[in-house]
């Protein structure tokens, strides 16, 4: 596989969608689906697309939130969430971003997830670091979870008692943050702002490109099915 052209592809789609959804930033957005908490708007789709043609020439099979596509163990492919934190694009909050991940059966070997807002272009690829920007980043060293800052979001559609057992487990960290995006959470882990991120009930596209990230900073990316395509995740620094 080629980790450099790919990468070098992920990163100019990546940067390519961020300058339309800056253009799109003030307009009017149309929404297309609000279904419980989850929110669509027309520029997700757009900005698939846009994804979609960069990436063609690299001749590799894609998997979008907005078009679905191929994923399986024996297939690569890149996994592309246009806009992680529609809701907050949407509402003018500027933790949002682009992720684009380049998957081989479930081991992610490029992740890049840029915030088109600040500029932070987050990329790794396997065997070769982590960076923000052109910087190299690690993971926190931070071993106390009284001393550790949680990133996480409410689940969506629990049973009161496991959100009580939820609420409970917040009261160990020093500082909880929510920040309605699971790529920026995993890429805040990466480059140590934070030091573990969980989540349930999330997609694929949330954290592919975090899985890469997180693991070529230095920590570990735990994630598994609780049902037909969502996730429950775990991203630390290694230590908690
Ligand atoms: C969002 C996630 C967020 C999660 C939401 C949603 P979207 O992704 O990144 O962390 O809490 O349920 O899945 O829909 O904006 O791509």
């Amino acid at each position: 596989m080629d980790l450099k052209n790919n990468l070098e592809a992920a990163i100019v789609a990546a940067r390519k969608a961020g300058e339309f959804l800056i253009e799109n930033k003030n307009q009017t957005k149309k929404v297309l689906v609000e279904h419980g908490r989850d929110i669509k708007i027309e520029l997700d789709r757009e900005c698939e697309n846009l994804i979609r043609d960069e990436l063609k020439s690299t001749q590799i099979e894609i998997y979008g939130e907005e078009f679905g596509g191929v994923i399986s163990s024996d297939v690569i492919s890149w996994v592309v969430d246009p806009i992680d934190g529609t809701a907050n694009y949407f509402r003018g909050i500027d933790q949002c971003c682009i992720s684009i991940a380049l998957m081989e059966g479930m081991k992610s070997k490029i992740g890049v997830i840029y915030n088109f807002n600040t500029d932070e272009i987050f990329h790794a690829s396997s065997g070769n670091g982590a960076f923000l920007n052109e910087k190299e980043i690690r993971v926190s060293d931070i071993s106390d979870v009284s001393k550790a800052s949680l990133f996480t979001g409410f689940p969506a559609s629990e049973s009161i008692e496991s959100q009580s057992l939820f609420l409970k487990n917040l009261a160990v960290w020093k500082k909880i943050r929510m920040f309605g995006s699971a790529a920026l959470s995993c890429a805040y882990v990466a480059s140590g702002k934070g030091d573990y991120y969980a989540e349930k009930g999330i997609y694929l596209w949330d954290f592919a490109a975090g899985i890469c990230l997180v693991e070529e900073a230095g920590g570990k990316a735990e994630f598994s099915l609780i049902d037909d395509d969502r996730y429950s995740v775990k991203f630390s620094n290694g230590k908690l």
